[in-house]
């Protein structure tokens, strides 16, 4: 029959954390909680992305964020719905927004035991020519005690519980992990406003030959970077080169890759001896999910990624990223 090949058992992202809190005796559903206020967010945003272009949402706002970018209208749109869920959701203490300077405290929440960082659209520089976006979080537990300060979110991601990302592309696409677990994806039904869980315990191949760096910088990178990425243009043991592919949107990048396979990074360089993506809200969540996935992350001084400490809430880092033979093989160029 024809309703035979309709699913009628759907898993909703509402379901799936649903399920995971009773996996855990001590779970409190707080969580469970503040990701349903995360989610929000991210359908709202997704809404006013598909809008812009009809309803003059495009270029500048006039003003540039904490780190110099100038801010587009969406951006400020994206971080105020962002900031406006973390707030009523009643469970986070404090948010680091690559949109704002200082740390948001949430002050007036009492029983909030989480510190969220955020890039709320990131890659915005696509965003008027209607490339794919997203937005980028971690999450972390407050310290037993903590009132909640800068030390709570000031830490490595091998501390993070959660983190994940939204892709905003031909449909907006959901991928979350948490400490110890698997990655799991999901896509946003336009028509039940529902994330559904689509990508169950996503593993990244473990090669691929594919590349993705922005090579405009080539005339600055160290020279490891130089050689491995020369390599990649070789051909290889089936006689082909390997294939470049770079979006310039972060999210979009590294969705494919998660998907496909192969290598991201943006190298710290001569110009950026710090690399240019944010530790807390770019680095550290992407690296968490690769990782869970099977992947391997790496800082520009071959660091594991999720073992970096930042000092600062923006502070910046190199990055390398992506299926683990290719990450090895980044190794074997910096040594
Ligand atoms: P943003 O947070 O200001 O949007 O910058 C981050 C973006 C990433 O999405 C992307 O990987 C990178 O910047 C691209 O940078 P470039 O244009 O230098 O290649
Ligand atoms: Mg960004």
């Amino acid at each position: 029959a024809e309703s035979a090949s309709v699913n009628t058992d759907i898993v909703t992202l509402t379901r799936f954390l649903t399920e995971e809190q009773t996996k855990h005796k001590e779970a409190t559903g707080d969580f469970t909680l503040l990701c349903h206020a995360l989610q929000f967010s991210f359908k709202a945003i997704s809404y006013y992305i598909r809008r812009a272009t009809l309803v003059n949402l495009t270029g500048l706002a006039g003003q540039s964020n904490a780190t110099g970018d100038d801010q587009k209208k969406l951006d400020v749109i994206g971080n105020d719905l962002f900031i406006a869920a973390m707030k009523s959701s009643g469970k986070c203490a404090l948010l680091v927004s690559e949109e704002e300077e200082e740390v948001i405290y949430f002050k007036d929440q009492s029983g909030a035991r989480y510190a969220v960082a955020c890039d709320p659209i990131d890659g915005s520089s696509n965003l008027d020519a209607g490339v794919s976006v997203g937005t980028i979080f971690g999450i972390h537990k407050l310290e037993e005690g903590s009132t909640g300060t800068k030390e709570d979110i000031l830490k490595p991601g091998t501390e993070l519980l959660a983190a994940g990302f939204t892709m905003y592309g031909a449909s907006a696409q959901l991928v979350i992990t948490m400490r110890g677990g698997s990655v799991d994806g999901f896509t946003l039904d336009n028509s039940f406003g529902e994330f559904i869980l689509t990508h169950p315990d996503m593993k990244i191949p473990k090669k691929r030959a594919i590349y993705s760096v922005n090579e405009g910088n080539s005339h600055y990178w160290e020279d490891g970077t130089k050689d491995y990425f020369n390599a990649l243009k070789l051909p290889q043991e089936n006689g082909k080169p390997y294939s470049a592919r770079y979006i310039g949107s972060m999210v979009a990048d590294a969705y494919r890759t998660l998907l496909y396979g192969g290598i991201f990074a943006y190298p710290a360089d001569k110009k950026s001896p710090k690399g240019k993506l944010r530790i807390l809200y770019e680095c550290a969540p992407m690296a968490m999910v690769f990782e869970n996935a099977g992947g391997q992350a790496l800082d520009s001084k071959m660091n594991r990624m999720l073992e970096v400490v930042p000092e600062h809430i923006h502070d910046r880092s190199g990055i390398f990223m992506g299926s683990y033979d290719e990450v090895e093989k980044v190794k074997g160029f910096h040594k």
